[in-house]
């Protein structure tokens, strides 16, 4: 098995590695060299038509991709720890705020590196104004989670799951192209401060 994938601060990738790291699996990435364009190769579309990390190759040459699709095949072959939920009610929810996490805060992060930042800006059509009109839709990602995270210690409810992975590699993804946290967003800090203190973090 062959788990191919960027270091940080590629956030997909890094959901993959904490996610590992959670289980106690043991699997060293085979880096590809992004700044190189090797996700853009056609031995990597090979194994990924749409030319991304992270993507798993099992031995018998099946590549998986999607990071959520990676961590559930480990869900499935070592359930425990439990990172997709027990219960038919845990699971429901982990899969409703991992969703969550993808479409409402990944979304304009992934917006504003595509069309505002400038290290991206010779790969592709940026349009600057949709760009930057992401700050302010993730600032109210923010606000919405503060007052989420405000009931509870993890994003889907007492346990840790792949909803606070996802999260977190987003989160610290967004720091790192020039989207912080705001001071305001008090709850929401406190939860990174928590997830952050996993040794999986360092992932
Ligand atoms: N939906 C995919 C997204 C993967 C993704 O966007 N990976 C980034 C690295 S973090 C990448 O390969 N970007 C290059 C590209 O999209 O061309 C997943 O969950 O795995």
């Amino acid at each position: 098995m062959k788990l191919f994938g960027a270091p940080m601060p590629a956030p997909n990738p890094r959901r993959v590695r904490i996610f590992l790291a959670e289980k106690g699996i043991d699997l060293p990435e085979t880096p590809v060299d992004m700044r190189q364009r090797e996700h853009k190769s056609p031995e990597h579309r090979a194994r990924n038509s749409l030319g991304q990390v992270p993507t798993l190759e099992l031995d018998d040459g099946t590549c998986i991709s999607e990071t959520v699709s990676i961590c559930r095949y480990f869900e499935e072959i070592q359930p425990d720890p439990p990172l997709f939920g027990r219960t038919p009610v845990e699971k429901a929810l982990v899969d409703m705020w991992v969703r969550r996490t993808e479409f409402t805060v990944m979304m304009p992060v992934g917006n504003f590196w595509r069309h505002a930042h400038p290290f991206t800006a010779k790969l592709l059509t940026q349009f600057q104004d949709f760009g930057e009109s992401n700050r302010e839709t993730y600032a109210g990602a923010q606000r919405w989670l503060d007052k989420e995270l405000a009931e509870r210690p993890f994003l889907a409810g007492d346990s840790f799951t792949m909803a606070d992975i996802c999260l977190l590699t987003t989160v610290d993804f967004a720091d790192w192209i020039g989207l912080p946290l705001t001071d305001e967003a008090k709850n929401l800090k406190a939860w990174r401060e928590r997830v952050s203190e996993r040794p999986s973090a360092r992932a």
